[in-house]
């Protein structure tokens, strides 16, 4: 017989901090990226799963504050202030402090928590090479990043290959992190490219208030430019699949214990010269590095974002 206590929720929300690239609606030549922005969204619908207990801004740092702010006043219904801090503004300086590592370090010395990076990693890189007392007390960092060996990133009808640019912004930094041996995971293109948002999906949003008529009006033009470049009219919303591995692991499929490399050879992405890839295999015996890869997302979770935008649209108008 089931007695009320089941009704409780089993386990306490876990406390996670946020490092955002987070650029949705930056006025720019073209549309850009919103998938960061449907993450934090996401993790707001999930407050009984994951308590964001601050976050930081990397590459374009001020503006990623103050659109941070915005929709942390649209969509927080959670009725805890989150502190936002501006963190590395250009992705390359590993090692200057700023306000987000600052407030990430005083965050760990308090508690351990894991770190879900969905940018460039260098405000987490400089944490580790400043504060290396830190290390134990981060429990894992999520990243959008990484490849099975030669898989090429080539989304929708797989005209054009696109880089792994979290990675490629920062490989140093990356580097830092694995060379630290903290717990890393790594879910980007592979594990993601399915879930697809098409204008279907979002038509809700057109007719919601006037937050989320704004989120609309970043989100469709962003769907026509990926129409442009890769052939289909829609976005894969990346960043998800990183939040999903702490809101909704049983989604995914993941290789574990896996070694990383980085190899260096010919660019997939520029017409000469060589890049560095983050890879992951089992048949890598001569690194130390290791991750949990996720490579699959299984059906439900992209039915999973679409749903939460829906709740977060719901919560707004009322
Ligand atoms: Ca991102």
């Amino acid at each position: 017989m089931l007695s009320a206590d089941f009704a409780q929720p089993l386990t306490k929300p876990r406390r996670i901090w946020l490092d955002t690239d987070i650029m949705i609606g930056m006025k720019d030549k073209t549309p850009r990226e919103v998938d960061d922005a449907i993450a934090l969204i996401m993790a707001l619908e999930h407050p009984d799963k994951v308590e964001i207990v601050g976050i930081s801004t990397i590459t374009y740092a001020n503006y990623a504050y103050e659109v941070t702010q915005k929709i942390l006043g649209w969509y927080n219904k959670t009725g805890r202030t989150i502190p936002v801090y501006r963190g590395s503004d250009t992705a390359n300086d590993v090692g200057v402090e700023n306000d987000a590592t600052r407030a990430l370090a005083n965050a760990l010395r308090k508690e351990k928590m894991p770190i879900l990076a969905i940018g460039p990693v260098t405000n987490v890189a400089t944490l580790i090479k400043n504060h290396p007392e830190l290390i134990p007390q981060i429990e894992e960092v999520v990243v959008c990043a990484g490849r099975t060996p030669g898989l090429p990133f080539k989304p929708g009808l797989e005209k054009l290959s696109v880089g792994d640019y979290n990675f490629e912004m920062d490989p140093e930094s990356f580097r830092i992190l694995f060379n630290a041996g903290v717990r890393m995971v790594l879910s980007g293109y592979e594990c993601s490219i399915y879930t697809f948002l098409g204008k279907t999906d979002i038509d809700f949003l057109a007719n919601g208030s006037a937050d989320d008529q704004w989120v609309y009006d970043q989100l469709r033009p962003w769907q026509q430019f990926n129409e442009e470049l890769f052939g289909v009219d829609g976005f894969v919303p990346w960043d998800t699949t990183p939040l999903g591995y702490l809101t909704h692991p049983n989604y995914f499929k993941y290789y574990h214990d896996i070694p990383v490399r980085i190899n260096v050879r010919q660019s997939d992405t520029e017409p000469t010269g060589t890049k560095p890839y983050l890879e992951v295999s089992y048949d890598y015996n001569d690194t130390n590095w290791r991750a949990i890869y996720a490579y699959k997302t299984l059906p439900g979770f992209e039915e999973i974002v679409i749903e939460d935008l829906k709740q977060a649209s719901l919560k707004n108008r009322s």
